[in-house]
């Protein structure tokens, strides 16, 4: 076995490669470009070789980088991850040339799936199905429109050289093909430099269905079932399970037959997808699936088939590189259960999924049975523009569908990301979906429901109430420190949700909060805040308990309150600062804790010369980041406190000089 392994690739894969090499007692080397110095996969690997400048194209994607980098620390091996270089046989015969070992499969296998063409016609002589039509080396327009009339309307024109969707045009009748021939294309020549098409039927209501490959270099290759990929946006995947709901015995083992068959004419070694595209317009059928593509790499979606299968496919791939035989025979890999993923995402579902970058304020997520997270950013990381946008995979294992369903929605529903956008309200939308659940999905889903998928609810008064409670800085628990505060008991606090001002009159009294001024008046009792917000609130005649995740970010004197209440997920903003804390400050020469929490940041010290306004100091108190401001222009005269105390609300941390 290896002892030194280089990881060319970021975020959760690199992390993930890490985790299972630790266990194996392997050490780990990162790479890492400018923006990604902080980044979790440098943090918790062995060592780090910077390798330049943020984009992919000046650091990841450069091979000699990466060879340069294993050959400087000594590393044996090269794990590429998936994306950047895992695909690329130039770069595995370049790592090979180095004296150091690719893990993943050998440079021909890879060519010979690169070419959808060329990869039809070999899958087509190894026996394997493939989708009827030309995938021939005559480009003639009048000779394709023929083919096309042959195979029968719908078709769909493939760019040779495309993959993941790109290049593709379905055309519905035959007067229509010569210019859609022409636009692909035109595509084709300017995305790949390659002009060439096949024509295939068009397969209605499709599903994607991939079998999880694996072989090693004595001749072993192994199955280890199938993941339904077939909610899908864009081509891009949204939710991956395995295994694929309706698959019955005989059509699991057509496909996984068909599979084997694939891996072994391309002389398959390490961890490889075989994708089918499957006709869902009805029960899946064993002449109902052809080949699409070889993923010729470990695959994002791979942890679905770890967790009913048991097996590490990153140590399976490790062992495999190193020259082991696959440490289990096919008639040992059996399916336990089902599970499902779901990739969160830094994006904006309303606004057409556009990426999101920027910092991750606080990120919880739902743990429970079952659940598995994996992830390359924690509270506090930046999401860089420079790279996807993939906050985490949800991963959820249950005894069967439902299980697996119901404990993936409770991890979504559970997960609290504040100070980005992301898509976790739109996947627990999905998942909720009743085709969806009732496992009668096709890749069409999400575009056919997209509107109602992205819908944003309104705030509950509940919601409402609690973000201006945590707005107001109000500490509930103690009566008097409010009372000092507040002077009067009496506030109103604004806040903006979706660019709407919602405005409130909270009244505390002997330690309930009353809201006024929404079109229900509620209060809440028994308020305890902590890691989350919980009450009792009373709403006319009701009574019910409260339990929601709460973070707040104060960001230029604005502060984001965001609030998780039964699964919604909602995000306020308080345009002005309290009015009580201008009274705070201003009637004494002391700067005071405004609450009970942390001393972050101590930005002065005696003697130094401050202007109103100018930051002194910075607290965090209920996962509240909260800045102290001079309340005057004067001088420090003491500093009472340092980084990291603990400080009780009320307490003076910085006392200004008597003014003369
Ligand atoms: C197809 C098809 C229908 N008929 N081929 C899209 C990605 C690329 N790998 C192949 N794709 C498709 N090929 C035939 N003959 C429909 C798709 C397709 C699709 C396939 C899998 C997952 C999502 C998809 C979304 C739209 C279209």
């Amino acid at each position: 076995m290896f002892s030194k392994i280089l990881i060319a690739n970021r975020g959760e894969i690199a992390c993930r490669i890490i985790k299972t090499a630790r266990r194996m007692g392997i050490k780990t080397v990162a790479v890492y470009a400018e923006a990604d110095a902080q980044a979790q996969h440098v943090k918790l690997a062995d060592e780090a070789v910077f390798i330049g400048p943020s984009p992919a194209s000046e650091s990841y994607l450069v091979g000699q980088k990466i060879i340069d980098a294993a050959k400087a620390t000594g590393a044996e091996a090269i794990h590429p991850g998936y994306g950047f270089l895992s695909e690329n046989p130039d770069f595995v015969e370049a790592v090979e040339k180095a004296g150091l070992t690719f893990i993943g499969p050998k440079a021909h296998s890879i060519r010979s799936m690169g070419l959808k063409d060329a990869a039809k016609r070999l899958m087509e002589e190894a026996g394997v199905p493939v989708v009827p039509g030309y995938h021939g080396d005559n480009q003639d327009a009048a000779f394709l429109a023929g083919q096309a009339d042959e195979i029968g309307y719908p078709v769909l024109i493939k760019a040779s050289a495309g993959g993941g969707g790109k290049g593709m045009r379905r055309v519905d009748k035959a007067a229509d093909f010569i210019s859609s021939l022409d636009s692909c294309r035109r595509e084709a020549k300017s995305a790949f430099g390659d002009d060439r098409v096949l024509i295939e039927k068009y397969v209605l209501s499709p599903r994607h269905i991939e079998v999880q490959v694996f072989g090693d270099s004595h001749g072993n290759i192994v199955h280890l079932f199938e993941r339904d990929c077939s909610l899908q946006r864009r081509h891009q995947k949204v939710i991956e399970e395995a295994p694929a709901p309706g698959m019955s015995e005989p059509v699991r083992s057509a496909m996984t037959r068909a599979a084997i068959k694939a891996a072994e004419a391309v002389n398959y070694q390490g961890a490889g997808t075989i994708e089918f595209i499957v006709d869902g317009s009805g029960p899946l059928r064993a002449d109902g699936f052809w080949f699409m593509e070889m993923n010729t790499r470990l695959q994002v979606e791979h942890p679905v088939t770890e967790a009913i299968t048991g097996f590490d496919l990153v140590e399976w791939q490790l062992r495999v590189a190193a020259g082991e035989a696959l440490p289990v025979k096919q008639g040992s890999i059996a399916i336990h259960g089902h599970a499902a993923e779901a990739r969160l995402y830094a994006e904006d579902p309303a606004a057409g999924f556009l990426p999101q970058a920027g910092h991750i304020d606080s990120l919880e997520f739902g743990l429970g049975d079952g659940v598995r997270i994996d992830g390359g950013v924690v509270s506090g990381d930046q999401v860089s523009p420079f790279y996807d946008p993939m906050i985490a995979k949800v991963i959820a294992h249950g005894p069967g569908r439902q299980d697996a369903l119901g404990r993936l929605q409770e991890a979504l529903d559970n997960t609290l990301v504040s100070g980005l956008t992301t898509n976790r309200d739109f996947l627990r939308a999905l998942v909720g979906n009743d085709t969806f659940r009732a496992g009668r999905m096709d890749t069409g889903l999400i575009d056919r429901n997209l509107e109602r998928l992205i819908e944003k609810p309104e705030p509950s008064e509940i919601a409402i109430a609690i973000a201006a409670v945590i707005a107001s800085r109000i500490e509930p628990s103690s009566a008097h420190l409010g009372f000092r505060l507040w002077g009067a008991a009496d506030h109103r606090i604004k806040l903006l949700f979706n660019g709407e001002m919602i405005e409130r009159g909270l009244r505390l009294q002997d330690g309930v909060i009353s809201l006024h001024g929404g079109n229900q008046s509620l209060q809440l009792a028994d308020i305890l805040m902590g890691e989350s917000f919980e009450a009792k609130a009373h709403l006319g005649n009701r009574s019910v308990r409260v339990r929601a995740k709460i973070c707040a970010t104060e960001k230029a004197g604005f502060l984001d309150v965001s609030i998780l209440l039964d699964g919604q997920t909602f995000v306020f903003t308080r345009p002005d600062p309290v009015a009580g804390d201008a009274a705070l400050h201003s009637s004494s020469n002391d700067v005071l804790a405004p609450m009970t929490g942390v001393v972050r940041m101590v930005l002065v010290s005696a003697g130094d010369v401050v202007s109103a306004g100018e930051r002194l100091a910075v607290m965090e108190a209920m996962k509240m980041e909260h800045t102290l401001t001079a309340p005057r222009d004067g001088e420090v005269q003491d500093v009472l406190c340092a980084e990291g105390d603990p400080v009780e609300g009320g307490a003076v941390l910085i006392r200004l000089k008597e003014e003369e």
